[in-house]
């Protein structure tokens, strides 16, 4: 069946004898389209649904389609004038989709329910940008008819959110979630503890979000905000639906500033200890001395694990100066009872036991490549920050996430313009994230293998509202989103054209 619409649409399509481009953010693998032939929506066109696993992102992209153009969209068992979502084994990756657009229907295979979704935005792209209007807009409704098969080039696409040095509402994130998703990117990496803030509600530990989710400002002022489990389950069925998983992160045993104001008993100086109120590195760490830390690690753990279905939890351990290590007595005995040589045997000890945790729980652990010393457990997913080097390094025996400060981080000027907001020093444009050549020529099979995606963080110390924020992720996110998924040639000028009809849809 389908094969027989393949070459059908196909023949159909090579009448014209042209090639012409594709106006979709990433680049599919392969297609061939005709703007000259049209498939038209009407007040008639229905959703045809042939996997019932397929209903929930049907409903997701219905009600984009539905709330723009006014039709109804009703959901059919068979028909011609529709949008028929299957689901379809012979689909190797499980993201992939193929798409067929004749003039008479709409045809989208998947080879999962997020391949299927990803059809279905690949098809909202080819649409007017009016699409994505909140409200309904009279116009004329048609796509180009096309044949598309495509698939991700990695796995894991992600984007970071760091509600903890400005707090950000929920609703922030979820609109995060909904355009990150229709760059099919996959993952959201939240990052809920750091020295400015303890933004996740613990119920065996109330005082984490009491005295944690509170910092009070050199100018008298506060800053605060935290989410209830409540309302964090909530944005995971939300992401869910937007085929995005979401991977929390607790940072340890740094960036503890504001679990250490809550219970100082945990720190190796045990008192005196506020919530962060500047940026940079603190060096107060937990004291792996004291094996309440280790209990108290676990028990947060276990109802972070209720909240987030994910596999995987970060737990940071980036930026850990040893020096309040070097002088805790029970942390010395630690190294000395465990032959560890020095503090740095100390941290992976340290990191090692918490990944043990991890796995009791059902978890597998992510850390920043910080934590990639000799011993780390293998099963360990490094998150790398630094550069090339350490990804050569890494991947040779660890599955590893890049997200190199100079491509990927989005908390850096974009731009020469005087309007653009105060950022990090750094300055990283749109070109360059374009152009990057994420896995070196010099990588082999098995360190290819073990490169599992790339992801963007969008730290917020410089950005003080959720409109800064945006500003910073786009456009920057499509040209990230082109290295996630596609595998396109380098073509600059083809892209900055993709990108100008994707800003309409971003500005709507
Ligand atoms: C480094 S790289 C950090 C963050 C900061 C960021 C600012 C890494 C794992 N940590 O704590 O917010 O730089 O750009």
């Amino acid at each position: 069946m389908r094969s027989f619409r393949y070459i059908f649409t196909t023949i159909f399509l090579s009448i014209a004898f042209w090639s012409y481009s594709i106006n979709v953010i990433p680049h599919p693998i392969e297609y061939d389209i005709n703007p000259y032939i049209r498939f038209e929506f009407d007040e008639n066109t229905a959703i045809v649904v042939k996997n019932k696993e397929l209903y929930d992102v049907a409903e997701t992209v219905a009600n984009t389609l539905r709330s723009s153009t006014g039709y109804n969209f009703p959901f059919k068992k068979r028909g011609g004038n529709a949008i028929t979502l299957r689901l379809d084994k012979s689909i190797k990756n499980r993201e992939g989709y193929y798409l067929n657009i004749s003039p008479y229907s709409i045809d989208i295979y998947g080879g999962s329910p997020a391949g299927v979704y990803y059809g279905l935005q690949t098809l909202l792209q080819l649409l007017p940008f009016e699409i994505e209007s909140n409200s309904i807009v009279k116009r004329r409704w048609s796509v180009p008819c096309a044949v598309i098969e495509d698939a991700p080039k990695f796995s894991y696409r992600g984007l970071h959110c760091d509600p903890c040095r400005h707090f950000l509402p929920i609703d922030s994130i979820k609109k995060q979630i909904v355009w990150m998703s229709k760059y099919k990117l996959n993952v959201l990496h939240l990052h809920l503890t750091d020295d400015q803030l303890w933004t996740i509600e613990i119920k065996k530990y109330p005082k984490l979000v009491e005295i944690g989710s509170v910092r009070q400002e050199a100018d008298g002022s506060s800053h605060s905000g935290y989410y209830t489990q409540e309302e964090l389950k909530d944005l995971v069925a939300f992401a869910a639906k937007y085929c995005v998983t979401i991977i929390p992160e607790i940072e340890m045993p740094g960036h503890a500033m504001a679990l250490l104001a809550a219970y100082p008993e945990l720190g190796c100086i045990g008192e005196n200890y506020k919530v962060r109120n500047l940026w940079g590195v603190d060096e107060n760490l937990l004291c792996v001395g004291n094996d309440t830390v280790f209990d108290f690690i676990q028990n947060i753990l276990l109802e972070v694990a209720q909240i987030f279905p994910s596999e995987y939890i970060h737990i940071g351990g980036d930026e850990c100066p040893t020096t309040v290590w070097h002088s805790c007595s029970k942390c010395q005995q630690v190294i000395t009872d465990n032959n560890l040589n020095n503090e740095t045997g100390l941290y992976v000890y340290f990191l090692n036991r918490v990944d043990s945790i991890l796995k009791n729980i059902g978890k597998r652990m992510i850390c920043w490549d910080e934590s990639f010393e000799n011993g780390i457990s293998d099963d360990a997913t490094i998150m790398i920050w630094r550069d090339e080097k350490s990804l050569s390094k890494i991947s040779n025996t660890h599955r590893v996430l890049f997200t190199p400060w100079n491509y990927c981080y989005f908390d850096h000027y974009q731009s020469d313009n005087k309007w653009e907001s105060p950022a990090q020093t750094d300055f990283t444009s749109l070109k360059e994230i374009y152009d990057w050549q994420v896995t070196p020529k010099t990588l082999s099979q098995t360190q290819l293998n073990n490169i599992w995606g790339i992801q963007a963080n969008v730290w917020s110390e410089c950005l003080f509202s959720n409109a800064d924020r945006e500003k910073m992720i786009y456009p920057r996110l499509l040209a990230l989103a082109e290295k996630a998924w596609s595998v396109s040639d380098n073509d600059w000028n083809y892209f900055l054209k993709r990108v100008d009809s994707a800003y309409v849809r971003l500005m709507i």
